[in-house]
């Protein structure tokens, strides 16, 4: 596994980050997305021949989210998670439905997911 360093370095960091990964495999595919809700980026990766093999981050993060599952009456539900970097708090959001309708949900915290209805 490797780091991403910017401006085109990576650094090799396969021993910082459990033993399930020095498993070696074949792999055929894989999806990053947040499984436990928890606002850092997990991992599924499929194998040949074997089952799919899932990888929860529990490194942590020194930034701070907020995500937001949007529930429109006439559009598909969607979710997005909004990245805070180091800030703790947001004071207001405005979201506009394809309708044009909007919500303003107000927060009061970080590294939570709200839930929002809207007319889509
Ligand atoms: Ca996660």
């Amino acid at each position: 596994m490797f780091r991403n360093e910017a401006e085109g370095r990576f650094r090799q960091v396969t021993d910082d980050v459990g033993d399930d990964l020095k498993t070696p495999a074949v792999a055929r595919g894989s999806a990053f997305g947040d499984i436990d809700n928890d606002g850092d980026l997990d991992l599924v990766l499929t194998t040949s021949g074997g089952p799919a093999r899932l990888f929860r981050n529990n490194g942590g993060s020194k930034n701070h989210w907020i995500g937001f599952r949007l529930r429109g009456v006439d559009s598909n539900p969607e979710a997005v998670v909004v990245g805070l970097g180091t800030a703790t708090s947001i004071d207001q959001v405005d979201i506009e439905w394809p309708s044009g309708t909007k919500s303003t949900p107000r927060s009061t915290g970080s590294n939570v997911s709200w839930n929002v209805s809207g007319v889509g």
